[in-house]
């Protein structure tokens, strides 16, 4: 597979993160509830610093629902506190908001008994690109404004968004460059669509994809693209197939697969091809402890 186009916005983005979470007491890391263990920077403790952390489980609606229950047990142990949304909806929002909530009022206790000068507790959004971090960040300005009315200034075009009345939420997501360590870890971006479409083979990645909707989604993907019995078939001629039942013909009727895997993808982001989690909690335990 052809290594992701890494592009310098990227690094100067980090740059910018950096300049921004030296004034940060609590970091909210947005990972995909997908793949809960790919979708997270590798260094993320050392960006993070001994600054709290709470964990969002974003596109919940789109993972299995028994594995992110398993995901929630294992990070809940890690950070200060770990939620599974829909960011698109707003669905379990409320949650991460009080969580923090509390947290922050827990700090400005202990600051209040050092007799410290009471300030905001600042909070900023991270992850990826494509994990929901913006979509985040505008459920829970909406929510706010949805209370308190339209006030212009507060909650739109500034570089804070208060959140209750000691809270302030950082306008704008620190991005966080994905793993890119092994063949396995690029395959689960790219089909969850986190990188960039000139950046991998999409042939490959539905073909991939389908050996496993085949060995865990069988229904889901069978009755989706109307396929016979397809439990012996490879990735690439299920990939075929649904070329065919799709009508993806090139010049001379040959039958054109990059079409059928953009189809392909595009559905199962889509969530049309069921709730699947990419990173099986069981098998990652381990590493996402470590
Ligand atoms: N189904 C689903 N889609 C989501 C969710 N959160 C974000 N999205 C979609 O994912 C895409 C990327 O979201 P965005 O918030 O822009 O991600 P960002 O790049 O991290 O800021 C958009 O098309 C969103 O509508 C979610 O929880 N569920
Ligand atoms: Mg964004």
């Amino acid at each position: 597979m052809k290594l992701p186009w890494f592009p310098g916005h990227m690094a100067r983005a980090k740059q910018v993160m950096k300049q921004h979470l030296s004034g940060i007491d609590l970091v909210i890391e947005v990972l995909d509830a997908r793949i809960p263990q790919t979708s997270r920077n590798p260094d993320i403790k050392k960006i993070i610093g001994n600054r709290s952390r709470v964990v969002v489980l974003a596109k919940h609606d789109l993972a299995d629902p028994e594995e992110t229950k398993a995901w929630l047990k294992i990070l809940r142990t890690d950070g200060a506190g770990c939620y599974a949304v829909n960011a698109e909806t707003g669905e379990g929002v409320e949650d991460v908001v009080s969580g923090i909530s509390h947290l922050a009022s827990e700090t400005m206790l202990k600051l209040a008994g050092r007799r410290r000068r009471s300030r905001p507790f600042r909070v900023m959004v991270i992850g990826i690109p494509n994990v929901g971090k913006s979509s985040l960040i505008n459920r829970i300005a909406g929510r706010r404004s949805a209370k308190t009315g339209a006030k212009p200034g507060i909650t739109r075009g500034k570089q804070w968004i208060r959140v209750g009345r000691a809270i302030e939420l950082l306008d704008m997501p620190g991005v966080l460059s994905p793993r890119m360590d092994d063949p396995e870890a690029i395959f689960k971006l790219a089909a969850t669509g986190a990188l960039t479409e000139e950046s991998f083979d999409e042939v490959v990645v539905a073909e991939a994809l389908l050996e496993i909707l085949r060995d865990r989604a069988y229904h889901a993907l069978t009755t989706r693209f109307k396929l016979g019995d397809v439990k012996d078939q490879d990735g690439h001629a299920i990939l075929r197939l649904i070329g065919e039942k799709r009508g993806c013909l090139g010049s001379g009727g040959i039958i054109d697969v990059s079409r059928s895997a953009v189809i392909v993808l595009s559905e199962f982001r889509k969530g049309l091809l069921g709730r699947i989690t990419l990173d099986l909690a069981r098998d990652d335990r381990q590493e996402a402890e470590s």
